[in-house]
């Protein structure tokens, strides 16, 4: 299986022995004594020989069986691989030549392949890096920054925020990170506690104490707040109106801020700890649903990078909220009044203490054996809260929530996930029989598998 590198002549003149096989240097096969000589200085073993003559292989593995790089001369690269694989049938043949290039039993790499994979990443990387300089440019110098995102910050948010922040290279004290409203999901709660992520609120007249303001994950014209001016805005949102910035970076092809700040970071060489890692990558996942919505080759990317880097039980913690004694009780009545029909699993909670554990019973629902929907609910206050999940090859679950609750409040989603809140008066006035002695369950199970039809919502 020794591996056969077949090379343009010129290439191999370039790449002067800086080519490592599995870590072993390989040993040149070269037509041109001169080439060879140049070789030699660089250390490099070299013999000369006719690449498409047998002899000059017999003579090559006579000298070891490590790697060996074969300079075929100018136009003549098929025809030395084909050589190649005559005299050696068992080697692994790599050959690089122009696009039409192709040779039975040898693996091609054309040299558009170059420009793809080696000359546009690092013009990107390039790009990047000239954004990175500019931002930090305007930013140089200003006493405090604000970092500010959204009302009810999501994980993209907070964590394109520290990223940002760590770019700029300040510190809790020159650049807090900001929201007008507060956060509320669990979730981002405790990724705020897990990571140590301060996230100040702040009010309008605040705003004036700060030399900068930069904008991540969010949009000026978001906001009901009004600002004169804005410094910087990274996003990755549809724009609505134009973005008012001094410096602006929206992507709306991209699955989150995170992988923009991520570029960023890697473009500028800046250390990524374990605890930034986390936060971005839990940025990303949770933007694009695991990658499954709206997730690019860019997010991809950035998603694989972090993956090595953070710390994976920081994040188990993070997307697993602890459950206290009531939410345990909560889960086990509704578990024990479960009914599955026709592939749906409903459960209701009654009254919880927070209205997550809905969605999260929800996505538990759907690992029943034989269920394709799963249907949970639990009364929130004056209202009952649905939480909806599917497969994902039956119809769309947002569709068939609304066809289900649209009438008596809101309701709507996506593909896999929806939701509906509904008053609970209205729900239990909404049959066209007597409700009497039908509750909440009842009426959700009587709506839904009617919204979902005879064929039990397959499209
Ligand atoms: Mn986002």
């Amino acid at each position: 299986m020794r591996p056969v590198l077949v090379l343009p002549e010129d290439l191999v003149l370039h790449l002067e022995g800086h080519i490592a096989l599995g870590g072993e240097p390989p040993l040149y096969l070269v037509s041109r004594p001169a080439l060879r000589t140049r070789l030699a200085r660089r250390k490099a073993r070299a013999i000369t020989g006719d690449p498409e003559d047998p002899e000059a292989y017999r003579r090559a593995l006579a000298r070891g069986r490590g790697p060996l790089v074969v300079a075929a001369p100018a136009g003549r690269t098929a025809r030395v691989a084909a050589a190649v694989r005559a005299v050696l049938p068992d080697a692994t043949v790599l050959v690089v030549g122009d696009d039409r290039l192709h040779v039975a039993g040898a693996i091609t790499v054309p040299w558009s392949a170059f420009a793809e994979r080696v000359l546009q990443p690092a013009l990107e990387r390039a790009q990047e890096r000239t954004r990175v300089e500019k931002i930090r440019a305007h930013f140089d110098g200003a006493a405090r920054i604000l970092i500010l995102m959204q009302d009810d910050p999501d994980p993209d948010a907070i964590a394109s925020a520290l990223a940002l922040r760590i770019l700029l290279g300040r510190n809790r004290t020159g650049a807090p990170i900001c929201t007008f409203g507060t956060i509320t999901r669990p979730e981002n709660i405790a990724m705020c506690e897990i990571l140590d992520i301060d996230v100040e609120p702040i009010t309008t007249r605040e705003i004036h104490g700060f030399d900068r303001v930069a904008m991540v994950d969010v949009q000026p014209s978001f906001l009901e707040e009004r600002f004169v001016e804005v410094d910087l805005v990274i996003d990755h949102h549809p724009v609505e109106e134009p973005v008012r910035a001094r410096i602006r970076d929206v992507r709306p092809s991209y699955g989150a801020t995170s992988t923009i700040l991520v570029e960023y970071l890697r473009a500028a060489d800046v250390k990524i700890t374990q605890r930034l890692a986390t936060a971005l990558l839990y940025g990303i996942k949770s933007d694009t649903l695991g990658l499954e919505r709206g997730g690019t080759r860019a997010d991809l990317d950035a998603f694989a990078f972090l993956y090595l880097l953070a710390n994976h039980n920081a994040l188990r913690r993070i997307e697993r909220p602890a459950l206290g004694e009531a939410a345990l009780d909560a889960l086990a009545a509704g578990l024990a009044k479960r009914k599955i029909v026709k592939g749906v699993f409903f459960a209701h909670l009654g009254p919880v203490a927070t209205a997550d554990l809905i969605p999260q019973f929800a996505d538990f629902g759907l690992q029943a054996e034989g269920v394709e929907w799963s249907v949970v609910s639990g009364v929130v206050g004056v209202d009952v809260h649905v939480s909806v999940r599917s497969v994902g090859y039956v119809r769309s679950a947002g569709d068939v929530t609304r066809a289900a609750f649209g009438d008596v409040g809101s309701a709507g989603g996506h593909r896999t996930m929806a939701k509906a809140v509904l008053p609970a008066d209205a729900l239990l006035a909404s049959g066209q029989e007597p409700t009497k002695g039908t509750g909440c369950q009842a009426r959700i199970v009587e709506r839904f598998l009617r919204a979902l039809g005879a064929n039990g919502g397959r499209s």
